[in-house]
């Protein structure tokens, strides 16, 4: 897509600091990282959220964001990572993206972006798997992307 910053990244119109390149993917790092050495996975095609993106691609998109969530401890001396995709809600570019976040026991993230909250009782937590699950088997005739 001509006005979209991680096609103009994936088609090297713009600089950005890669870390993997193969025939379905580009990972290179946040520009405005919760870490140092925070990447970015991408699919080379233009999908704008999780849910857009085509059955084929998720495996390989996930292999890499897997691969990179490896090397970081070695690479940094972090001990783990956070993987994480926002999809529209505090979506800031419509390019799918996952975040691999290296992470390390005190860095501070402990809790990360969300409040935690509690059920009111286990019959509301079994309404919530319910609709959930409603809506997985409605959907089960069409899976996303396949
Ligand atoms: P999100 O909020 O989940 O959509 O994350 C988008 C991330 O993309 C954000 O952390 C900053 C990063 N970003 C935005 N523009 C650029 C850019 O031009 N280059 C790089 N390397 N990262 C960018």
């Amino acid at each position: 897509m001509s006005d979209c910053i991680f096609c103009s990244i994936v088609a090297g119109s713009t600089a950005a600091d890669l870390v993997w390149s193969d025939h379905q993917t580009v990972a290179f790092l946040d520009a405005r990282p919760v870490f140092k050495g925070h990447v970015l996975v991408v699919p080379r095609q233009h999908h704008a959220t999780l849910a857009d993106l085509p059955g084929g691609l998720v495996a390989p998109v996930f292999a890499v964001a897997r691969r990179i969530s490896a090397a970081l401890p070695g690479a940094l001396g972090c001990q783990g990572s956070f993987i994480g995709v926002n999809n529209t809600v505090s979506q800031s570019v419509p390019h799918l993206h996952v975040h691999v976040v290296p992470r390390t026991r005190g860095d501070g993230l402990r809790g990360f972006f969300w409040p935690r909250t509690r059920y009111a009782s286990a019959a509301e937590s079994a309404d919530y798997a319910g609709r959930i699950r409603a809506a997985l088997d409605r959907a089960a005739a069409t899976p996303p992307g396949d």
